[in-house]
């Protein structure tokens, strides 16, 4: 029996080697973890797909063996779910990442049709699904930094500040987290500052038309904002055209904006969404994201906050505002101050 066992060893080591090597090949050449990142509309401009795609490429490159696609999915609405869907069908990636408060709807429906995928949701809130994992920032806090800083300076003697106490928040187009979240937010914030402080609300319609939306922030110059939020994607140039011609400031939203025009863009809150989307990427391609979580990110977790470090904020703002700002922060770094995000769809 013994020398049975001797006898066959060399043939089962045989097969276990054959198995192992072609376990191995097979592993070679398929062992490349495949991301395809769709972009609901354009890279270039918007500030949330700029960090979402240099944070994937970041995770994918530290990781090694693994393929990203970006996929522009343009500016008409209606064709993003099908465009999901043909990504996911083609049964050429293991992750779908994707940023923006309307995705988390399109890829769970995706999900539906298509169950090998998995998807990771940056700027948006779905929880329970066993194949989305997704990250919201707490706009509400982002949306109230804006917001106070905006009181600071229409209130300020700074050269293109008037006494009206108006502000002006440019959006690309209307949406739940924008009309319940972050103009609330806004407003709530330059009240604090200046009680009877007024927001002029505008909606560009979309998010590209810089000419458009130069018009519109003029006209909101005109009415008497002397500081205009812009959150229009690449609408945004045209607010800085429209604060550059008619002596107005703008403050700029997602990530730190002072270079885009130093002097005219004198604020600027930003969300951590490149480390958000490097760090859940990273995870996934290690196998140990959680998909079925929602994670709600806020300047606690050091993923929100306000940049008061930049040369060209210390620069064109008064002292007292620049620590001001940087006291706000401690607050809300220390909890002293809480500012909670709604959960979308309630909870
Ligand atoms: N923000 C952009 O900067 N560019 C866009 O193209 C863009 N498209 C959006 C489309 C939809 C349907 C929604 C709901 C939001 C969009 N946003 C866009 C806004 C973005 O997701 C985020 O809310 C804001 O940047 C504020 O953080």
């Amino acid at each position: 029996m013994n020398r049975n066992v001797w006898r066959t060893l060399p043939v089962l080591l045989f097969v276990a080697l054959t198995t192992w090597a072609t376990g191995t090949s097979e592993t070679a050449t398929g062992s490349q973890y495949r991301i395809g990142v769709f972009v609901p509309g354009v890279v270039d401009g918007s500030p949330t797909y700029e960090m979402m795609v240099s944070g994937v490429q970041q995770a994918a490159d530290e990781a090694g063996s693994t393929d990203v696609a970006i996929v522009e999915g343009g500016f008409n609405q209606a064709t993003w779910e099908e465009g999901v869907m043909s990504m996911a069908a083609s049964g050429e990636y293991d992750l779908i990442v994707t940023s923006n408060p309307s995705m988390p709807e399109i890829t769970a429906s995706v999900a539906e049709a298509v169950p090998e995928v998995r998807f990771l949701v940056l700027d948006g809130y779905l929880e329970g699904h066993d194949r989305i994992h997704t990250i919201l920032f707490n706009q509400q806090e982002q949306a109230f930094l804006s917001g106070y800083f905006a009181g600071l300076v229409t209130s300020s003697s700074m050269e293109r500040a008037n006494a009206a106490g108006r502000v002006g928040l440019l959006a690309g187009q209307e949406y739940p987290i924008m009309n319940d979240v972050i103009l609330p937010g806004f407003r709530l914030g330059l009240q604090s500052v200046v009680a009877d402080g007024q927001v002029d609300f505008r909606v560009l319609g979309n998010w590209y038309d810089a000419g458009k939306a130069q018009e519109i922030a003029s006209d909101m110059i005109t009415q008497g904002s002397d500081v205009i939020l812009t959150i229009a994607g690449g609408g945004n140039q045209g607010t800085i055209a429209a604060a550059r011609e008619r002596n107005a400031y703008v403050l700029w939203y997602d990530d730190s904006g002072y270079d885009q025009a130093p002097g005219i863009v004198v604020g600027s809150s930003f969300v951590r969404q490149d480390r958000a989307a490097y760090q859940a990427t990273l995870a996934a391609i290690q196998g140990t994201l959680a998909f079925g979580d929602a994670e709600i990110l806020g300047v606690s977790d050091g993923a929100v906050s306000f940049d008061t470090e930049h040369p060209a904020f210390v620069d064109n703002v008064p002292a007292g505002i620049v620590s001001e700002m940087k006291d706000l922060l401690d607050r809300m770094r220390s909890g002293e101050l809480t500012l909670e995000m709604p959960v979308p769809g309630g909870r």
